[in-house]
């Protein structure tokens, strides 16, 4: 067997754990939707795994619930990232700030202890600008000067065509093509959207992965040796 010269990546988002469910009896808070994808990350041999926002529905959560949740990522074991969202932002009382989380040494929170976490063994690393509160922000600023070969980003917001009425009211956290263009990433890991689709720059790999409780799937990423970059919705 020849050594895999390749990084795989499993980007997925919005799984809104511990939503509470008004319309059944499921109180499963979504956790079975989080095993599935980190089964499916092993078995697929995957080096990295990003949620890319919304991973729980809100920071109101139970002990039980986040406890559960930190065990099922804390045994996956390889790395995973996570992107606070617009529903489970950075805030003082954020359950990323817990210390169940703290305690779970496989799981990056961004924002926690800055805006990017490295992985030198993959030569790669992930950068994106946290929600922090409920407020607006620009999901995709500049990106900070590449240090490592694969340089990703991530982002939590609704992608924008260039408009030619700037007056109108489009709504929040807007990520707008430029911002893809200008972020020069390997790939741009996006979020809040619950369909898989491309959007962007045809030069610049930006996918909302969409909720795999909606699509169905998430996205593999393998970045070859040779720099290119294939994506892939495999089904959970
Ligand atoms: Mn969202």
């Amino acid at each position: 067997m020849s050594a895999r010269h390749e990084v795989l990546i499993v980007h997925t988002s919005d799984l809104h754990l511990g939503a509470d469910s008004i319309l059944t009896d499921d109180d499963s808070g979504n956790v079975p939707v989080l095993r599935q994808v980190l089964s499916m990350a092993r078995s697929q041999q995957a080096d990295l795994v990003i949620l890319a926002g919304d991973t729980f529905d809100h920071n109101r959560q139970g002990a039980r619930r986040t406890e559960e949740v930190a065990e099922v990522m804390t045994g996956f074991g390889l790395p995973i990232v996570i992107l606070p969202g617009n529903h489970d932002p950075l805030t003082p009382d954020s359950v990323y700030r817990r210390s169940e989380f703290g305690n779970a040494g496989n799981v990056h929170v961004l924002g926690l202890t800055g805006d990017r976490s490295g992985f030198p063994d993959l030569d790669l690393e992930v950068w994106g600008r946290p929600h922090v509160d409920y407020l607006d922000m620009m999901p995709l600023p500049e990106p900070p000067e590449r240090r490592t070969r694969w340089q990703l980003a991530v982002a939590h917001g609704h992608y924008v065509e260039d408009t030619p009425r700037p007056d109108l009211l489009l709504g929040s956290w807007l990520i707008r093509q430029e911002n893809i263009t200008a972020s020069g990433a390997d790939y741009v890991a996006l979020g809040h959207w619950n369909r898989a689709v491309r959007v962007g720059d045809p030069g610049v790999p930006a996918y909302y992965s969409g909720s795999p409780s909606y699509a169905g799937t998430v996205n593999t990423v393998r970045l070859h040796d040779d720099s290119r970059v294939e994506v892939t919705q495999v089904p959970v």
